[in-house]
């Protein structure tokens, strides 16, 4: 059973929901990146390859589902913030902001009595819990070692230990 149009029109919206979420954390990383902290801002940078699988997740299943992909305008991301941890509270702020928009996905689903869309999206809804904890838990490190230059220092290593999702081939 195809999805509905309702249900097509919203699975479109979290699809440019997940595409700004990665320009959010590129934008983000490029900031790190000037902030001399390069091991956070390639956390970010793989956050950001995380947010694109999340869009193309959601890409083929509209598909699967005999669905139609219509891709919206992302809106520009803020450029610059005040310090690493302005960076990671905005960063815990958006992720609430996406569990919710999760949540009425699948509140939708439930409406709808679309069993297979609502079993989709419960790896979403686990997502989130990750999402939100990995996030929080960079704010609390940063709040705790506050503008101590060592803590910084070592978080900044500890981060850059985080493998890409995926490598972009390079040279010539
Ligand atoms: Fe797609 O989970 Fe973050 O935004």
């Amino acid at each position: 059973m195809a999805i509905s149009k309702k249900m097509e029109k919203a699975l479109n919206a979290q699809i440019n929901a997940e595409m700004y979420s990665s320009y959010l954390y590129l934008s983000m990383a490029s900031d790190l990146n000037s902030k001399a902290l390069d091991g956070f801002s390639s956390w970010m940078k793989t956050q950001a390859q995380e947010e694109l699988y999340h869009a193309m997740k959601l890409y083929d299943f509209v598909l699967e589902r005999g669905g139609s992909v219509v891709l919206d305008t992302i809106e520009a991301p803020q450029t610059e913030w005040k310090s690493p941890l302005a960076i990671f509270q905005g960063a815990y702020k958006h992720e609430l902001l996406v569990t919710s928009l999760i949540n009425n996905l699948v509140d939708l689903a439930i409406k709808e009595k679309d069993h297979a869309t609502n079993n989709f999206l419960q790896w979403y809804v686990k997502e989130q819990v990750e999402e939100e904890a990995s996030a929080d838990e960079i704010v609390q490190k940063l709040k705790l070692i506050g503008s101590q230059g060592n803590g910084i220092f070592m978080l900044d290593k500890e981060m850059g230990a985080r493998a890409p999702l995926f490598a972009f081939p390079t040279g010539e």
